[in-house]
C-alpha cells in the first residue's frame, strides 16, 4: 500500500534526521539560548532572528517559545516602526505568520501596524482572521468594529436598501440584455448585484471586477449563495488594470456600473470608462437612430450624467471650513495668518487636500439657504470617448448666476442625475428621498461675504485631474466686479486682500523662518474639525477659566511654599525658574490650548502639534498676543508611544496641568484614554490636574428606522430577487460613528440618561461594568442608544459633546434587534467599557416583548 509505506518512509526519514543530526541540534539549543539572552538584554532584533532560526528547525519548541516569540516581535516591531523601516516591519510580521500562521494575536497586532500605516482594507482583514480564530477576542473585536466602515463601508447598506435605485438599475440592465447585450462587465461591483441582475435578464457572458479584496471577497461568497458561481466570472482587480483576453476573453457589449461618489468623478469613473472603451467595450454604436442588434456594439449603463450646481448660505459648512472668530479664550486670533480648512479645489493638489466634502444638506444641523437657482455645471455621455477624454482639456467655464436671495457665501452644493438609459435615472439632489449625499464646494474667501439679490455670481467649472472643479471667482455688483477667491497660482484678490500691519509681517519672520512673507506662505490648512474648534468659542472659555482658576491656585501655592523654604538658602528653589508652572497639551492635531496656558504668565507650555506650518501659526500668535518665545515649545514630534509622550519637562520639574483629547471627532472616547490618564496622573506635581478631570456619558433610548438603513440591509425581502442580506450584514458594526443627533431622524423614546462616569483622577476606579435603568417616555421600537459626552475640566466646568458649536458628532449603539416598548417601561442598559471601547445591552425589564 504506498500510502502506508509512504507514511513509514516519511516516518523513518525524520526520525533519521532527528537521530542523525547533533549539529542541527546544537545549533538549536545555543540559538535558544541567544534569543532569551538578546531578549533579556532588550536586543529585540537579534532575539527575533534567533527564535526564527529555532522554530523553523525545530517547530516542537513552538509552544513553548510561543510567549516570548511574540513579546519579542512586538517590541522589535515597535522599535522598527519608530525607525520608520516599515517594509522591515511587515518582512517580520511575515515571516512570524509564516511559524504561527493561525496566531490571532499576531495577525491582530499586524492589523494594528497596518491600520496606522493607512493600509484599512488589509487591517480590516487580518482583524477578521483574528476574530474567526478567536470570536471571544475583545482586542480583535474592537479593533474589527473600528476598521469595519473602511472594510464594508456604510453606504453599501444604504444603497442595498434603496429600493428605488435598485430597480430603476435592474430595469436598465433588462432592457439592455433583452436589446441583445450578450456579454457584460460590472466594473466595481460590490456585493455582485448587477451583475447577478445581468445574469437574470439572461445575458450569456457576465464577468464582474472589485478591486477591494473584501468586497471581491463577499462578491464570490454571495454569488455562489445565488447559484450563480459558475456563470459569473469575478475578477480581484481594478478595471483599469484588465485586459483582453487575459481577464476576459473578448469585449463586451456592455458595461455597467455605480462607481460614482457625491461628486460623481471621485471613483474614476471617467479613467475607467476611457479605459473600458479602448479596452474592454466594443466599438460603440455609429447611429443613434439605430435599434437594431446590440451584441456586435458596445453600450454603457449608466449612460450619461448632468451635474448641477447651487450656492448657499449654512453656517453649519461655514464653522467647518473658515475662521469665523478673532478672539477665542481670551487670546486673539486676528493675526494667525490665513487659515482656512482642508477641503479646497484651488490648491494644489497634495494628498491631504481633498477638492470637496460630502453632507446630505436636508440633514445639516441650522439648515441652509439657497441663494441662487440650481444651475447645471456639465453635461456628460458615458457613451462617447472623444468626450470623456476631452474632459480635462476643456475651457474653463465661467458662468453668471443671478442672486436670488441675499444671504452669506459658504458653499456651492452639487449633485448630479445619472441617466441609466433614456427613460431611467437616478437623482442625488438635496430634495430627493435617498440615500445620497450632496458634494460641498466650500467658499474660502477670508473676510465674510454677502450677497444680495440684484448680485450676479460668476463661477468658473473646470475638469482637473478627473475632478469637477468649481470656484467662486468673483460677484458683478451695481456694475463693479468683486473678486472672491484666489485662483491657482494667481495673486490674491485685491479687494479683499486682508492688510497685514506691520507688527504681523513681523511676528511671521520671527515665527516664521521666512524671509520673504507671502500670503501663500501665511496660509495654513486645517482639518474641517479643527477648523470647527477653533470657531468653537465655549470650549476655549470653559478651558481658559478652568486653566485660570487652577493656575492661580498653584501659583499661590507656590509662593507660600517659597516664602516657606526662604529661610533655607537654596538658590534653585528660591530663583524666578522654579516658580514657573509646567503646562502639556497633548490634544490631538491643531490646539491653542498651549497658548492660553502660556498667557496665565509664569506659565511654561508644551504644545504636541506636530506640522510646521501650525506650529508658525502658534508662534505667530504667541507673538501677537505677548508670550515670549520662551514659553512656548513644541513637545515631542511623535506622540505614538504614551511613555514618550508624557515624559517630563525636565528632571526636578513635574506638571502642573496635562490636557488630554478624551473624545475623538467621530463621537467615540479615544483608545488608550485610560491608559494615558494613568500615566499623566503619575507626572503631576501636587495640586496639578489633568483635564479633564472626569467624562459623563449621556445616553438616550430612540427609534430611528434611518439608523437600521445604515448598519444593515432591512427587511426578509430578498434584495431584487438575490440573498445578499444575511452576507453583508456580517459586517454590521454595533456603533455608529459620525452622526449629528440634532438632526438625526427619530423618534425620544426616554429622556436623557446618564449612562457612565470615567473618573480620569481615580486611580482605583472600576470601569468594567454598570446597569442603568432608564424609564421610557413615549412607546415605540428602541432601536439605538445615541451617545454622548460631558467633559469636567474641573468640578464646575464641563463643555458639552454635544452642544451647538461642537467639532464633535455623536455616537449611537444599534441594537442587534428593535424592542417594543411601552410608556413607563423600564429598560435596563449593560453599559461596559473596555478599553476606552463603550458597548451597551437594552433589556426591558417590564414586559419584555422581543420583535423579530
Ligand atoms: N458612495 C456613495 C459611493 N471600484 C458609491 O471598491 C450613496 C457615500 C455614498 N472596482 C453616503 C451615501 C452614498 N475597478 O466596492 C466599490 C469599489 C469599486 C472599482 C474595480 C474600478 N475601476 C473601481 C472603482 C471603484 O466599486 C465599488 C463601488 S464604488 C462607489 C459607490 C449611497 N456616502
Amino acid at each position: 500500500m504506498p500510502n502506508t509505506s509512504g507514511r513509514q518512509k516519511h516516518g523513518r526519514r525524520a526520525r533519521r534526521r532527528r537521530r542523525v543530526d547533533p549539529a542541527r541540534d546544537e545549533l538549536v539549543s545555543s540559538s535558544l539560548e541567544s534569543a532569551q539572552q538578546c531578549l533579556f538584554s532588550q536586543d529585540y532584533g537579534t532575539a527575533f532572528v534567533h527564535y526564527l532560526l529555532v522554530l523553523n528547525l525545530a517547530p516542537v519548541f513552538k509552544e513553548f517559545a510561543r510567549d516570548s516569540f511574540r513579546f519579542t516581535l512586538f517590541k522589535w516591531a515597535e522599535e522598527l516602526d519608530s525607525l520608520g523601516r516599515i517594509q522591515d516591519l511587515f518582512d517580520c510580521y511575515e515571516q512570524a505568520l509564516e511559524v504561527f500562521p493561525a496566531d490571532e494575536v499576531i495577525l491582530n497586532s499586524m492589523g494594528e501596524h497596518l491600520f496606522r500605516m493607512g493600509f484599512r482594507d488589509e487591517a480590516a482583514g487580518h482583524f477578521h482572521k483574528a476574530l474567526k480564530l478567536r470570536p471571544d477576542y475583545l482586542e480583535a473585536r474592537e479593533n474589527f468594529y473600528r476598521v469595519a466602515n473602511w472594510l464594508v463601508e456604510r453606504w453599501h447598506f444604504l444603497m442595498l436598501n434603496d429600493h428605488g435605485r435598485n430597480r430603476k438599475y435592474q430595469q436598465a440592465i433588462q432592457k439592455a440584455v433583452r436589446k441583445g447585450c450578450n456579454s457584460v462587465l460590472d466594473i466595481g461591483t460590490g456585493t455582485g448585484i448587477l451583475g447577478m441582475c445581468a445574469k437574470k435578464a439572461g445575458a450569456a457572458e457576465v464577468y464582474a471586477c472589485e478591486l477591494s479584496k473584501t468586497m471581491y471577497e463577499l462578491a464570490c461568497e454571495v454569488v455562489a449563495a445565488n447559484g450563480m458561481d459558475g456563470s459569473i466570472k469575478i475578477i480581484h482587480k481594478k478595471s483599469l488594470e484588465m485586459e483582453v483576453p487575459k481577464d476576459i476573453p473578448h469585449r463586451v457589449s456592455l458595461v455597467v456600473t455605480e462607481t460614482v461618489d457625491a461628486g460623481l468623478f471621485g471613483e474614476g469613473i471617467i479613467e475607467s470608462l476611457i479605459h473600458a472603451w479602448h479596452n474592454l467595450l466594443l466599438p460603440p454604436k455609429r447611429d443613434q437612430g439605430d435599434s437594431g442588434d446590440e451584441s456586435t456594439t458596445g453600450r454603457v449603463i449608466p449612460a450619461g450624467a448632468t451635474v448641477f450646481g447651487m450656492a448657499v448660505e449654512c453656517l453649519e459648512i461655514r464653522r467647518h471650513h473658515r475662521l469665523c472668530v478673532t478672539e477665542v479664550g481670551g487670546l486673539s486670533i486676528a493675526e494667525a495668518g490665513e487659515l482656512h480648512s482642508t477641503v479646497s479645489c484651488n490648491s494644489e493638489p497634495d494628498d491631504s487636500i481633498e477638492p470637496y466634502t460630502t453632507e446630505r444638506l436636508s440633514r445639516l444641523p441650522g439648515g441652509y439657504k439657497c441663494l441662487t437657482e440650481p444651475f447645471t455645471t456639465l453635461s456628460i455621455d458615458f457613451n462617447n470617448v472623444q468626450e470623456l477624454e476631452g474632459l480635462s482639456s476643456r475651457e474653463v467655464q465661467e458662468i453668471r448666476l443671478p442672486v436670488t436671495q441675499e444671504g452669506e457665501l459658504d458653499a456651492l452644493a452639487v449633485w448630479f442625475q445619472l441617466h441609466l438609459d433614456e427613460e431611467n435615472s437616478l437623482s442625488t439632489g438635496p430634495q430627493e428621498d435617498t440615500c445620497w449625499e450632496q458634494a460641498i464646494y466650500p467658499v474660502h474667501i477670508p473676510k465674510r461675504f454677502e450677497l444680495k439679490p440684484r448680485d450676479e455670481l460668476i463661477v468658473e467649472i473646470s475638469c482637473r485631474d478627473a475632478f469637477l472643479r468649481l470656484s467662486c471667482v468673483a460677484v458683478l455688483r451695481d456694475g463693479q466686479t468683486i473678486h472672491l477667491e484666489k485662483r491657482m497660482g494667481s495673486p490674491p484678490p485685491g479687494d479683499l486682500t486682508p492688510n497685514p500691519n506691520p507688527e504681523v509681517e513681523l511676528c511671521s519672520a520671527l515665527a516664521g523662518l521666512q524671509t520673504n512673507h507671502s500670503q501663500a506662505e501665511a496660509l495654513c490648512m486645517l482639518e474641517s474639525s479643527e477648523m470647527a474648534l477653533l470657531n468653537n468659542r465655549d470650549y476655549h472659555q470653559s478651558f481658559s477659566s478652568a486653566l485660570t482658576k487652577l493656575i492661580s491656585q498653584l501659583k499661590t501655592k507656590h509662593q507660600n511654599h517659597e516664602r516657606g523654604s526662604a529661610f533655607h538658602s537654596d538658590p534653585a528653589v528660591s530663583s524666578p525658574a522654579s516658580s514657573l508652572l509646567y503646562v502639556l497639551d497633548v490634544s490631538e492635531g491643531f490646539s491653542l490650548l498651549s497658548l492660553m496656558a502660556a498667557k496665565q504668565g509664569h506659565v511654561k507650555a508644551y504644545s504636541s502639534v506636530e506640522k510646521t506650518k501650525q506650529q508658525e501659526v502658534l508662534r505667530r500668535l504667541a507673538c501677537s498676543n505677548g508670550i515670549s518665545e520662551q514659553h512656548l515649545e513644541f513637545w515631542l514630534n511623535h506622540i505614538e508611544d504614551e511613555r514618550g509622550m508624557l515624559k517630563r519637562p525636565s528632571r526636578e520639574k513635574l506638571w502642573s496641568a496635562i490636557i488630554l483629547d478624551c473624545v475623538e471627532t467621530c463621537g467615540l472616547i479615544r483608545q488608550k484614554l485610560m491608559e494615558k490618564a494613568s500615566l499623566a496622573r503619575c507626572l503631576l506635581e501636587e495640586g496639578g490636574h489633568i483635564f479633564p478631570q472626569k467624562i459623563v456619558v449621556y445616553g438616550m433610548l430612540v427609534e430611528s428606522y434611518t439608523l437600521l438603513l445604515e448598519s444593515a440591509v432591512q427587511g426578509q425581502e430578498p434584495t431584487l430577487g438575490f440573498n445578499i442580506a444575511p452576507f453583508i450584514n456580517q459586517f454590521t458594526v454595533p456603533v455608529h460613528v459620525f452622526l449629528d443627533f440634532s438632526t438625526l431622524e427619530c423618534r425620544h423614546l426616554s429622556k436623557a440618561a446618564e449612562l457612565f462616569v470615567l473618573d480620569l483622577m481615580d486611580t482605583n476606579a472600576n470601569y468594567t461594568n454598570r446597569d442603568v435603568k432608564v424609564q421610557v417616555m413615549s412607546a415605540g421600537r428602541l432601536t439605538a442608544v445615541p451617545f454622548w459626552y460631558h467633559i469636567y475640566l474641573d468640578q464646575e466646568i464641563s463643555v458639552s459633546t454635544l452642544s451647538q458649536n461642537s467639532h464633535w458628532k455623536q455616537a449611537a449603539v444599534v441594537l442587534p434587534k428593535p424592542i417594543e416598548v411601552q410608556a413607563g417601561d423600564w429598560v435596563r442598559l449593560a453599559v461596559k467599557l473596555h478599553k476606552s471601547t463603550i458597548s451597551i445591552a437594552a433589556h426591558v425589564e417590564n414586559p419584555p416583548t422581543q420583535m423579530d
